[in-house]
């Protein structure tokens, strides 16, 4: 099956600077990659406040605000553009929770995180959301234009 990646669902996920300090990349990747997804994007980046900001437009009038560009802007997070049907409401199944203490057991932020302004993992949270956050965290060239050989034996 060949898909024109405009037509196909996209999930902006990212592990936050707690998650690659705590030497989590690895084992949540993973995770991803179990579930199936088809992996299109991946980086190790130094986000400027600037494009932190955009990223969390919607959360500026909050209280926690300048806390979040903080930490976000911290140090290095992993950006990850991941494709597949129904990949932005399975991704925010598979990490959990905002608040991980109401995290179920089994989630990213479940297993692995225990407050909320250190929850080690972003995930977009609606398809438009997906491409407009893709088209911010990554610049043109830099995803794969590759199909999963496993998508055959899918579907
Ligand atoms: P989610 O990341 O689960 O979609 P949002 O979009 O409500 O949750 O919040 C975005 C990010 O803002 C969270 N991942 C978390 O890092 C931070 N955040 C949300 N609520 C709080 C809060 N009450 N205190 C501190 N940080 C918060």
């Amino acid at each position: 099956r060949i898909v024109a990646s405009s037509d196909v669902e996209q999930s902006y996920i990212m592990i936050k600077p707690d998650g690659v300090q705590r030497g989590l990349v690895g084992e949540i990747i993973s995770r991803f990659e179990k579930k199936g997804f088809l992996l299109k994007g991946l980086k190790l980046f130094q986000c400027p406040k600037e494009l932190a900001q955009e990223h969390y437009k919607d959360l500026k009038e909050r209280p926690f605000f300048p806390k979040l560009i903080d930490y976000i802007t911290s140090g290095p997070v992993i950006c990850m553009a991941w494709e597949g049907d129904g990949v932005v409401a399975s991704a925010r199944k598979l990490i959990g929770a905002t608040n991980p203490l109401q995290a179920e057991p089994g989630t990213i932020r479940g297993d692995l995180a225990v407050q909320t302004g250190r929850n080690v993992v972003h995930g977009s949270d609606s398809p438009d959301n997906g491409k407009r956050e893709i088209a911010l965290w990554f610049k043109e060239g830099e995803l794969a234009q590759w199909e999963s050989v496993q998508t055959p034996w899918l579907i």
